[in-house]
């Protein structure tokens, strides 16, 4: 049962625009700074880490009708895709630090022009598959999903600086799990398209154990596709991991959400992962920033073979006395 060691291209991304919230900028070094870097390689983890992308102010971002910021948006995400597609090339597991979910449209992207068909785990109290018709909000980290789905293009308008963006998932591939706030254009789109979901209330229903077999499963059924971890840290209950832009009371505990990256690292078929929405200035205490990085931070050494039930190199030798 022990995976190869695969080694880790870190992207930071400290972008924004894709809600309305001061903070989540910081996300990256952050999670930097927990030390994120030195745990890998103490497991083992080669690691690689690119630095942070920068992002040119885009002129002219006006508002198009409830949609903010979507040139920003979508010039940023083609940056990021660029940057995800130099990651794969080099052989690594990606990693994107963000910033909000809406670079999850680059870094998937970038992550299926080098690798072709992937499957996609989103762990997210939200379902972000809006389109910019449904969105009750016109933040686009509320509607990631809605731009990569090959079902969803005819329901897509015609956004500026969005035109690089092909769609490149198969709603069939994808597994969403922890939802429990999802907005009533998104479910309709989900029974629509009869995406494979694990909601609270099955997560309730089944275990955790269960609802990662049947996702492994799942996704193992046809042919073995590169999986795309897509975690959203507001997945967690927020009394874990309160330093986020919309926490959501109800969530996956600490536990449940290291076992979803134990055993998707465990598939030996992981080959990209991103953390987002880290919002340090959403905390109301220093302890709650820490314990909303530290879990991040726990979550990802989880992708690369971290187990608590231990672990030791293969060429461990046990000293002799
Ligand atoms: C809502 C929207 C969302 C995260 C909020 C919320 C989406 N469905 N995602 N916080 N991380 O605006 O579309
Ligand atoms: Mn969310
Ligand atoms: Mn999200
Ligand atoms: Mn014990």
């Amino acid at each position: 049962h022990h995976q190869a060691q695969q080694s880790a291209g870190i992207i930071g991304a400290p972008f924004s625009r894709g809600q309305p919230r001061a903070g989540v900028e910081r996300g990256p070094d952050l999670i930097r700074s927990a030390g994120l870097v030195h745990r890998l390689n103490q497991q083992g983890c080669a690691v690689k880490d690119y630095g942070n992308l920068t992002f040119e102010e885009v002129a002219g971002d006006e508002s198009l009708g409830l949609m903010r910021s979507v040139r920003a948006v979508g010039s940023a995400n083609r940056r990021l895709s660029e940057a995800v597609q130099k990651v794969k090339r080099d052989g690594h597991t990606s990693v994107l630090l963000g910033g909000d979910h809406s670079l999850a449209i680059g870094s998937i992207h970038g992550h299926s022009a080098l690798v072709g068909n992937l499957s996609v785990v989103w762990v997210d109290a939200h379902a972000d598959i809006n389109t910019p018709l449904t969105t009750p909000t016109g933040n686009i980290h509320g509607q990631p999903m809605s731009y990569l789905l090959h079902e969803l293009q005819s329901k897509i308008p015609i956004l500026p600086n969005f035109s690089w963006i092909k769609p490149c998932v198969s709603a069939r591939d994808v597994v969403y799990i922890g939802l429990r706030d999802v907005d009533p254009g998104e479910h309709c789109i989900l029974k629509l398209l009869g995406v494979k979901l694990f909601c609270m209330t099955e997560v309730d229903r089944l275990g955790v154990a269960r609802v990662m077999e049947e996702t492994c499963d799942y996704l193992s059924a046809k042919q073995k596709k590169p999986i795309h971890l897509s975690f959203d840290i507001d997945a967690i209950d927020p009394s874990v991991t309160p330093a986020t832009g919309t926490p959501v009371v109800g969530g996956l505990t600490y536990r449940e959400g290291v076992y979803v990256t134990e055993q998707l690292c465990q598939t030996g078929l992981l080959s990209a992962v991103d953390m987002v929405e880290v919002n340090p200035l959403r905390a109301q205490t220093e302890r709650d920033v820490q314990s909303t990085v530290g879990t991040a931070v726990d979550l990802l050494l989880g992708c690369f073979g971290r187990l608590r039930e231990g672990n030791h190199p293969s060429d461990y030798s046990l000293p002799e006395p």
